[in-house]
């Protein structure tokens, strides 16, 4: 749930970048880490195997203006994709205000990401979502390795995961490609559903969910 520091002026709110091993989202937090400027963002924390796998989690702060004199942070977090660190994914989960599940467009992971997305669900019913909350969770789909060339079509992808139509992006994530867009969509997403639900809120929420001079949604300055 998104907090706000009256104190601080400041609303944090917490995006988990989630998805099957392998499929890409440390590196979208990398891209984003050597794209923003570091006046935006803090350090990267990668708790990792010797062999870049994520062991627990990653995790990059970033700022991104403000609304009704709040400053917005956001809180990106990855989970590690291999399928025996389940709990480490639902400690990363509590308190999540968006997702953003990134799939693998090879076809070999095409279980893999339905495996992950049940795999989430469960998780948020453990943790005290109802169906209602979970449809009201933010959510977008990144499509990842968009550069594979058996990559899986798109329709096909979307009509396997997305099943709710939420906002969805092709990448290269290695590449920077459909990076900032996918981050944008998401930060735009939480913020909007703050506006939309004010009781999620600890305090009453800003008025505008548009961060000043940001454009549509809190774009990135990458
Ligand atoms: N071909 C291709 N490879 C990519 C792309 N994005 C990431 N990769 C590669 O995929 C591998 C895994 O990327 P990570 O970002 O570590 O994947 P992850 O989802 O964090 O994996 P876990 O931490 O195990 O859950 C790395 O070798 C990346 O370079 C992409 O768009 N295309
Ligand atoms: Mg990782």
């Amino acid at each position: 749930m998104a907090l706000i520091n009256h104190r601080a002026r400041e609303i944090h709110f917490k995006i988990v970048y989630y998805g099957p091993g392998l499929g890409g989202k440390t590196t979208n937090l990398r891209i984003l880490h050597d794209r923003l400027p570091p006046e935006r963002r803090g350090r990267l924390l990668s708790v990792a195997t010797d062999h870049e796998r994520t062991l627990f989690f990653d995790f990059l702060p970033i700022e991104l203006g403000s609304v009704n004199g709040l400053v917005t942070r956001f809180h990106l977090y990855t989970v590690p994709g291999q399928v025996y660190y389940r709990l480490s994914r639902r400690a990363v989960l509590q308190g999540v205000d968006g997702i953003v599940f990134v799939a693998d467009s090879h076809p070999a992971r095409e279980q893999a990401n339905r495996e992950s997305l049940a795999d989430l669900e469960q998780h948020l019913t453990s943790l005290g979502l109802d169906e209602r909350r979970q449809r009201a969770l933010p959510r977008i789909f990144q499509y990842n390795k968009r550069d594979l060339p058996l990559a899986l079509p798109i329709s096909r992808l979307s009509a396997v995961l997305n099943l709710s139509g939420a906002p969805e992006f092709e990448a290269v994530a290695r590449e920077g490609r459909g990076v900032t867009e996918t981050l944008r969509a998401a930060c735009k997403a939480v913020l909007s559903r703050l506006a939309a639900e004010p009781a999620a809120a600890p305090s009453p929420p800003p008025r505008a969910a548009q961060p000043a001079g940001a454009g549509p949604g809190a774009t990135p300055h990458a």
